[in-house]
């Protein structure tokens, strides 16, 4: 299997996350995607390549070109405010406000964010830049006829909206990825959702679309970050009606009920009739993962891996979540190994 990765994720280096009330370390730093890779080569992965430096058309066609623009220039016009620390948003629109975009960037920041945790620094528009790159890459690999793909993007982009950030996510490069298929002719594609927190990004951008079929499993929103987005009666709207399957399971859910779920989601895609399927791939559903509530076993990553590939389409895998412990590299390489056996 082809891997793309790219240096320049380091580029995203924050030091501050909103977490219980204080400013921590971010759970999502440069370290997940080192030990994502040392565990693969030490795997024996090989055919690892870095992306070329594509624009932004592909990502023009799932996110807002405002947003865009804001992301490209938000540290810069943070710093030029006077502010002291990392970019976080403090002020957002909810119930019954406006929904005008405010010229100050703390209220710009606000009006763009869908959660409150994820700083801005400088860097992490070109890191999630390069994250994208790795995906479109990856779908290009697909493209040439190739049936598998491991873009080990870094930061992860499921939570990214149209026109939102949060979660750790800025770009959503599963979607770009997804979009970059259809440009090369596939008529329909499925995004499979694994991490343990809904896409609500991907679901976002997804939602109104008959050609991308988008299935989620997650913690459910009750209980579990985005709170307000993954319930099971979200079916998609418009020419997207029925293209959006949502999974959610409750705190403790083991490989069981967890893989019951995922062949169910396989079901569903195969019968959309989806050419490929770009794996929005989180190993945050690990029984050990600091700030998560599945139970899924190094073991179970790899019965996993074998389960995708048995829908029988090719399979370009994205890096999501999965954080904290040691083993998130471990379980990465142990769903690819069982994509290819
Ligand atoms: N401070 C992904 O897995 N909630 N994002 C943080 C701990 C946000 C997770 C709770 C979790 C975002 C890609
Ligand atoms: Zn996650």
């Amino acid at each position: 299997m082809r891997i793309i990765y790219s240096e320049d994720h380091k580029l995203r280096d924050a030091k501050t996350e909103l977490h219980g009330g204080l400013l921590v370390t971010p759970f999502e730093g440069p370290f997940r995607a080192e030990w994502i890779l040392a565990a693969l080569q030490e795997r024996g992965f090989a055919d690892i390549v870095a992306p070329k430096s594509y624009g932004l058309e592909t990502a023009l066609k799932v996110h807002d070109a405002g947003y865009l623009d804001f992301l490209s220039k938000a540290w810069r016009l943070w710093k030029a405010s006077g502010a002291e620390g990392e970019a976080i948003a403090t002020s957002l629109p909810v119930r019954r406000s406006t929904l005008r975009v405010p010229n100050d960037i703390d209220g710009m920041l606000g009006y763009y964010a869908n959660a409150t945790e994820t700083s801005i620094t400088d860097g992490t528009y070109e890191a999630a830049l390069a994250a994208m790159r790795c995906a479109l890459e990856g779908a290009d690999w697909l493209a040439a006829g190739n049936r598998f793909a491991f873009a080990l993007c870094r930061p992860p982009g499921h939570h990214a909206g149209i026109d939102l950030f949060g979660g750790y996510c800025f770009i959503n490069n599963a979607a770009a990825a997804a979009e970059r298929l259809l440009e090369h002719g596939a008529k329909k594609v499925a995004i499979l959702d694994v991490d343990f927190h809904h896409g609500n990004g991907t679901q976002d951008i997804t939602y109104q679309r008959g050609d991308i079929f988008f299935a989620s499993l997650h913690g459910e929103p009750a209980d579990a970050f985005p709170y307000f987005w993954g319930y099971a009666d979200e079916t998609g709207s418009g020419p997207g009606e029925g293209c959006n399957a949502n999974y959610p399971l409750p705190r403790g859910t083991a490989w069981p009920a967890w893989s019951a779920a995922l062949a169910d989601a396989l079901a569903r895609i195969k019968a959309s009739g989806a050419e490929a399927i770009v794996l929005s791939l989180g190993v945050d559903t690990f029984e050990r993962d600091p700030i998560s509530f599945f139970k899924l076993t190094s073991e179970d990553f790899g019965r996993m891996g074998t389960m995708i590939a048995g829908a029988g389409l090719p399979v370009l895998t994205c890096m999501e979540g999965g954080y904290g412990v040691p083993e998130i590299g471990l379980n990465v390489a142990n769903v690819l190994t069982g994509l290819e056996s």
